[in-house]
Formats: structure tokens, sequence, C-alpha cells
């Protein structure tokens, strides 16, 4: 790629070219190889607008770049592209008190925006446990799901304004930070999840929520998966609100007891665990204790804990939240992010076990995730004495047996991480034939050339 007369019209250290910037700019978490053939960190959406319009012009394939935290390889430059890092532009403005809104740049991480908005008593309610390196724009790119999706939806329900850069560099001002505009199709909700094939986002004005005043933590051991799903039945008439509902298995939590050192205070013996944060909504936390208290005498559960203080809370959070860098230490991993309707997901676990009990695979079920919005995590870890060839043929074997399962029960191949590089080639199970045909014309009607994020998604 000739990026000479470009390079020159922009401000002196706009581009990086060193083989360790673009080795690091051209992969993410999947640690799916990739390398940039240059790496651009513009400071303006004009100077995006610029950098995108030269590339539309001379034919240049561009990665759009947030935190790279994702799980999919959607940030991932295969072929020496151009990433286009919005890390410098991570302005935010102040807090609109009456709007209840928050205007950012794409740059900003998840957890600055929480930050910012703490001393409001406000919140952005998308979290997620890369927080602290994940950016507004790849968030709102991917559609970040996180640990309060069953209380608050994924990241397009909270974000009312969208500025973003098309590939013939015009800028695009959606919908004026307007609660209400039902003027047409709606590109904000487009661009959301399209994971930087159609448009680069460069701001986006977030909307925001009260801070929930009195959370407190719960935390239970299970003998399996339908025990948890019992409980789930009994908190959903509960005296509070659900801001989590998440579970794991016994090796997960093993997994983070030998990386992390973290213990768990009811100790490791039961095959399963459950978390869940509530926000209470009767006033004290009295009428929690009763039906806790309930659920012990009707033998819902059968022990648990009850984490008041933040810090009590962070413990017990630090367990769930430190299982895919544990499990990521362990061994070569492959990650299945997929979902069933809620109402499903009971059967769908059991229906997963016994599929494991057919093969005789050379890996480890580590199951985890968010059993409340019929979202688990299913990572294969390889097993020490499995070669890396009988690891992949494996997991294309569990595949073919999974993928089915899912479509069966209406499930989706990726719940929450997106489709990227790695789930491209599984859409078919999720997507019918009209939506993918679909899914192209849209692809093309933005980007002629295909060149934002090609091979990513469509
Ligand atoms: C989580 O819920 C993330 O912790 C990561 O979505 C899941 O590592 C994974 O598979
Ligand atoms: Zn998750």
């Amino acid at each position: 790629m000739d990026l000479t007369k470009l390079i020159a019209s922009l401000p002196s250290g706009t581009f990086l070219s060193d083989t360790e910037d673009c080795v690091r700019y051209g992969s993410d978490w999947t640690k799916t190889p990739g390398q940039a053939g240059a790496v651009a960190l513009p400071r303006t959406t004009e100077e995006v607008a610029k950098i995108l319009r030269y590339c539309f012009e001379h034919s240049i394939s561009v990665i759009p770049s947030g935190g790279r935290t994702g799980l999919a390889g959607g940030a991932v430059a295969v072929n020496q592209e151009l990433v286009l890092s919005l890390e410098r532009m991570s302005k935010m403005q102040a807090v609109d008190i009456h709007g209840n809104t928050l205007r950012v740049q794409a740059g900003a991480t998840t957890q600055q925006v929480h930050e910012h908005c703490e001393s409001h008593g406000l919140l952005w309610p998308i979290d997620l446990a890369s927080r602290g390196s994940c950016q507004i724009g790849g968030n709102l790119a991917t559609n970040a799901g996180g640990v309060r999706v069953i209380r608050y939806g994924m990241a397009r329900k909270w974000v009312v304004g969208l500025q973003a850069v098309t590939i013939e560099g015009e800028i695009l001002e959606l919908n004026n930070d307007l609660e209400k505009n039902n003027t047409g199709y709606d590109l904000i909700q487009l661009l959301i999840g399209s994971e930087g094939t159609l448009a680069v986002i460069t701001e986006a004005t977030l909307k925001l929520t009260r801070f929930p005043k009195h959370s407190l933590v719960m935390f239970f051991p299970f003998p399996d998966p339908g025990a948890i799903l019992n409980l789930f039945a009994e908190a959903r008439k509960g005296p509070f609100e659900i801001l989590a509902f998440e579970f794991f298995s016994k090796i997960c939590l093993d997994a983070v007891a030998k990386k992390l050192n973290r213990q768990s205070k009811l100790g490791n013996t039961a095959a399963y665990y459950a978390l869940m944060e509530v926000e209470l909504t009767e006033g004290s936390k009295d009428a929690v204790e009763e039906w806790l208290g309930q659920m012990l005498e009707k033998e819902i559960v059968m022990d648990g804990m009850l984490a008041l203080s933040d810090s009590e809370k962070e413990q017990v959070w630090g367990l769930r939240e430190g299982i895919t860098e544990s499990i990521q230490a362990t061994a070569p991993v492959k990650k299945y992010d997929v979902s069933v309707p809620v109402r499903k997901i009971g059967t769908f676990l059991q229906a997963t076990e016994e599929l494991l009990k057919v093969g005789s695979y050379g890996f480890e079920l580590y199951l985890f995730g968010h059993l409340g919005d019929g979202s688990p995590h299913l990572n294969l870890v390889k097993h020490p004495e499995t070669s890396m060839e009988k690891f992949g043929t494996d997991a294309a074997a569990f595949e073919k047996v999974l993928f089915p399962l899912l479509k069966n029960n209406g499930g989706s191949i990726s719940a929450e991480h997106g489709v990227g590089l790695l789930k491209k080639h599984w859409l078919e199970y999720s997507r019918t034939p009209a939506e993918l045909r679909l899914f192209r014309a849209i692809k093309k009607s933005f980007d002629p050339r295909g060149l934002l994020n090609p091979g990513k998604v469509v």
C-alpha cells in the first residue's frame, strides 16, 4: 500500500509502521495471527474521513480498531491491511443531566465512561470484564453484552446519537440525540453490531440510567444446571430486581484458584456455582434475607453466601470475572459463545452434556456464563496429552453436533462476541439464505469496493 501522500497530509506521528506496532495493532485477544501493513492513529473525525477517502480512492483495505479485546477475531489484520485505531480519540463531554446522556469519542474506554458518570449517580449500563481496555467504538461496533444484559439489555439499547464515517469519507451524524425520531430506517441500529464492516464509528451519544443504589450479591453451590434453574425461576419472583445471573462449573473455579489464587468462600466441591446480583427494590435487605430463608426451607438452595460490602461483592465477582484469563493460561482454548431462548436453557445444557458423553474428545468443557440471558460460554480446553491436530478435529466434530442442536433450539452461534473472522463460516446456522442475501446487499451499499474490515461477518 502506498500511503506517501496521505502521510504527508496529516500531522507527523499519525502513522506507525514498526513491526512490533503492526503486530500489536493487527491482532486481538483471540491471538489469531495478524499484522497490520501500517497503523493510523487519527485525532479527529476529519482526519478519519481523510484517511478513509484516501483508502477508497486507492483501494486500500482498512481494519477499524478499538481496544482489541474481542473474542471473534473481528479486529485482526489478516492480510496486512491498514489498521485504523481510534485510541487517540477518547474525549468525553460533560454529562447532559437533562437528557441523561453523554457524548464521547469512540476511543474512550468503557471504564472511563463509567467513572465519568459516577459522580452524577448515573451509569452507562454495559459492563464487561475487559472494561479497562475495551472502547466505546468497539462496544458499539460489536453490540457488546456483558454481565448485566438480563437487567439492561445489550449495548444497542443505550445509544441516542452516533457519528460514523463511510469508506468514501462522508461523515454521518445520526439521530441528533433524539429520544423520538420516527423518520424511516434506523441507521444507528444498522451500524451497531456491524463490526466495522459498514462504517467507522467515531463518536456516540450514550444514554445513561440511574446507578443501582443498593445492590447485593448472592453466591450458591449447586449439583447441576437444573437446580440453578429452579433458583432462577424463584428469583424472577423475588423481592428485588435481578442485575446479573451468572453460573460456572467447578473446573472454572479450579482454574481461577490456580491462576489468580482467588478462593471461593463456599469451598470448591460443588459441580456448579451461581452468582446473582440484585438491586433492592423493596427498601431493605430484610426482604432479601427472608426470601433466602424461604429458598433454604424449600430446599431450592442448600448453602450460600450473601455479599453486602463492596469488598465482599468484588471478591465474589472476581471469581466469575477471572475465568477467561485463567482458562486461557491453562492450555489452548476454543470458544463457543452461544445462546438459546431463556426458557430452553435447561434442556440445552442437558443436551450439551449428553453430546459430550457420546464422543471421546481430547478436550475438557469449561461451562460458564450468563444463564439468565440464555447465553452460556462453552470453552473447550485441550487435554495435555492431546495433540493440536486432534484438538482441531475433535472441536470440529463437536461443532457438527453442537450447531444443529443450537439450530433445533432456535439458538444463535454468537450471543455476544460477534461473528468476526472466526464464526463467519457458521453463520448459516443462525441466519437464513434470505437474510444473508440482504446482509451482502447492505454491505455493498455502504462499502461497494469491500474495503472495510474485509473477510469479517459477510
Ligand atoms: C464473559 O462472559 C466473556 O466472561 C468472555 O464474554 C467469555 O471467555 C469467554 O468465552
Ligand atoms: Zn460473556
